[in-house]
Parts: C-alpha cells; sequence; structure tokens
C-alpha cells in the first residue's frame, strides 16, 4: 500500500488533494484537525493500494513458518541425531592423514556438530593429501560485505543486544570508505529505546548520512518512499526479538512486506550455543537471501557454531565483528579470517591479508 500524509485548511481541499493524486481508490487512514493562531489546519493520511514508486511493493511474502514446521524440524532434528549416532562407528578415521584427521578432532572440540564433520569426511577420505580447508570452503559461503551488495535497502535483524546497531553503523561506514559518493540513511525501527536510537542518531549526522525514525507502517511507508528519491542505500535498524516475539508480527506492524526488495541481514554471535543460534533462526526462517554478520567474536571461546550455521542455512557471511569500538572492528567477510578464527584463534584484527591470500 502507498501512504502519504496531505495537509491543506480545510478537509474540503485536503481530500480534493488526494482524489486528485491517489485516485478513487484512495483510503484514508487517519485524520487530524487543529487550530494555529488564526489560521485552521488539515492533515490527512491516505493510502491506496499501488506498488510504491521505486521500490516495488511485494506480491505475497509469507513471514511466518508453515504450521507444524517446529514439530517436524524437532522430530526431524533427533533424527539425524540417531543417524549420526549409527554411522559414527563406521567414519574409518584411520583412513584419513594424521593431519586431517588431527584437524577434523579440532573442528570436533569447536562443537562442529556430527552431521558437518560426515560431510567433510567424505571428500578428505579420497585424498590423504587434501587440505581440510577445501571440503571447509565448499561448504561455507562468503560474501564480503561492501559496494557489491547492490540493493537499496538493507535490514538488520538479530537478537536483543546481538550488536545489531554497532553492526549496521560500522557497515554503513565501509560502504563509505568504498564509495565517498554513496548517499546513505537509516531508518531506526528501534526508537522507542533510547541508546541505540542516540548512537544511530549521532553516527548519521556525523557521517552525513540520513536519519528517519519509523513507529509503525504508515510512518515506513512515507518515509521508505522519501528515501528511496535521496539515497542509494538505506539501513533499516529492526529492534530485537525475544523469546516469545513472533517476526511475522514485527514486519506487519512496520509494513515491511511491502517492499519487495530487502535484504536481511541476520546478526548473531557465536558467544550463543548452537541451541540458541538454532532457535533465533527458526523465528527468521522464513525471510530468504541476505546474509550473516557474525559479531562479538572476540568474547566467544569456540566458534564451530559459525560453521554449523553456514551448512544449515546455507546462507553466505557477510562481516565479521570483533571489538566494542566502532573503529576497526568490523571486516566484510573472507574465508581466510574463518580459518584463522579457527584453527589459529586469530582475530581479523590481528593481522594482515595479502591480496590472494
Ligand atoms: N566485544 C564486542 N562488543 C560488541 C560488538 N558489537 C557490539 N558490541 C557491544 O555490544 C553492545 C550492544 O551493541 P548494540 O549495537 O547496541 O546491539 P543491538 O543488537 O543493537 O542492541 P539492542 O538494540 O539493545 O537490541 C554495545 O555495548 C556494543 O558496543 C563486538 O563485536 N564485540
Ligand atoms: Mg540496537
Amino acid at each position: 500500500m502507498q501512504v502519504k500524509t496531505f495537509s491543506g485548511q480545510t478537509t474540503r481541499s485536503v481530500l480534493a488533494q488526494i482524489k486528485q493524486e491517489m485516485g478513487e481508490e484512495a483510503v484514508i487512514l487517519s485524520k487530524q484537525e487543529g487550530k494555529d493562531a488564526d489560521t485552521r489546519w488539515c492533515k490527512i493520511t491516505a493510502g491506496v493500494e499501488r506498488a510504491v514508486d521505486e521500490i516495488q511493493e511485494a506480491e505475497t511474502q509469507e513471514y511466518a513458518a508453515p504450521s507444524g514446521w517446529s514439530r517436524w524440524h524437532e522430530e526431524w532434528s533427533e533424527l539425524k541425531g540417531y543417524i549420526t549416532e549409527l554411522v559414527k562407528p563406521r567414519l574409518q578415521l584411520h583412513k584419513l592423514s594424521p593431519r586431517q584427521r588431527l584437524a577434523l578432532e579440532h573442528l570436533q572440540r569447536h562443537d562442529v556438530e556430527d552431521s558437518v564433520i560426515l560431510r567433510l569426511l567424505r571428500p578428505l577420505k579420497s585424498d590423504a593429501g587434501m587440505s581440510i580447508l577445501k571440503p571447509l570452503g565448499d561448504q561455507i559461503t562468503f560474501k564480503p560485505w561492501g559496494n557489491e551488495w547492490k540493493g537499496r535497502v538493507h535490514t538488520f535483524i538479530g537478537p536483543f543486544g546481538v550488536g545489531k546497531t554497532s553492526a549496521a553503523v560500522r557497515m554503513a561506514l565501509q560502504l563509505r570508505k568504498q564509495n565517498q559518493a554513496m548517499r546513505i540513511c537509516f531508518i531506526n525501527a528501534d526508537c522507542a529505546r533510547g541508546n541505540g536510537r542516540l548512537l544511530l542518531r549521532h553516527y548519521a549526522q556525523l557521517c552525513d548520512m540520513g536519519y528517519y525514525e519509523i513507529r509503525d507502517s504508515i510512518t515506513f511507508a512515507n518515509t521508505i518512499r522519501d528515501a528511496a528519491k535521496s539515497y542509494d542505500r538505506i539501513i533499516i535498524d529492526m529492534p530485537g526479538l525475544g523469546l516469545r516475539d513472533s517476526f511475522k508480527e514485527q514486519v506487519e506492524h512496520f509494513g515491511l512486506h511491502a517492499i519487495r526488495e530487502n535484504t536481511y541481514h541476520r546478526v548473531l554471535s557465536p558467544t550463543a550455543s548452537n541451541k540458541q543460534l538454532t532457535a533465533t533462526l527458526e523465528k527468521y526462517r522464513a525471510v530468504k537471501g541476505g546474509s550473516i554478520v557474525w559479531t562479538k567474536i572476540d568474547e566467544a571461546c569456540t566458534f564451530g557454531t559459525i560453521i554449523n550455521t553456514a551448512v544449515s542455512t546455507e546462507l553466505p557471511i557477510s562481516a565479521f565483528s570483533y571489538g566494542s569500538g566502532l573503529k576497526g572492528t568490523l571486516a566484510p567477510a573472507q574465508d581466510v579470517m574463518l580459518w584463522r578464527l579457527i584453527f589459529k584463534n586469530q582475530l581479523p584484527g590481528e593481522y594482515t591479508i595479502h591480496q590472494n591470500a
């Protein structure tokens, strides 16, 4: 639905504007009237079912998992566990070279799931000289954050406090670093609470980026239409999702389903357990595409969950965040960063990556 607020002195004149601009099908969503000094005013918000000018309206995007999904998912996970247990004695790890075996055992200590270990095992067995990085690289996709993320709208979602706002700001700064002329704005959907709001507004002002706040689907529809005219990238900072919150409700509340061109970045941290991450991803499972941004890797002691999640979701990793400051704490993701993290316990900021490394 395209939504717009019209104002004028009388209801009649405002209705005439609406009719002229939006046509007969327009519906009135809200109306306010008042008087300033001697002048009367009237504001009417109207909507019409039509694609938003530049950012097209979605056809039918379903943001809720199909009914019975979670029960099915639970049963399947259990079944997978049994199958893995049955297969384990037949793994024949002795057929691997000592180097390969050590690498696999290292991954197991990092909580890499047995189902993932099994996937790595087969190619390794076929070639004793093969490095573990080969099958790992085949299972995990990386799409480094930057200009090549061409979509105009990028939405950051994830649990409370995981680092969504900080990641959004740092990723915007990264874009600006790559392209000084890029026009970027933030849309803050989490303005009910203080801190993140101030941080976003502050950095938007400081870096000459646009800043909007939205509270509902009406403010969102108006904002996105405005922003699409003036900015090359629109970054939406969403509120976190608590245990009982539903993503579908959040999407409907802000009317996010009204735009098709929207790339979702799931912000996650390896400090959360495998189970916790699975539950979080489950909430967002109806969202297609996008990426995973891993934050707080400087606070984690095992990183197997990063591998498990990459394999189970098949989503690319776009960035790693490794510190609480805003400078030098976020890197567009490259495979070598994950390998160094897992096998050498090194954070991306602790070494220099040479070209073609
Ligand atoms: N150590 C560390 N701290 C981080 C990292 N990313 C963010 N933080 C810190 O984590 C805290 C929460 O970060 P925010 O960006 O506000 O997280 P959020 O997900 O937007 O939080 P809410 O909006 O409250 O849900 C802040 O103190 C950040 O400085 C990181 O990669 N490493
Ligand atoms: Mg925030």
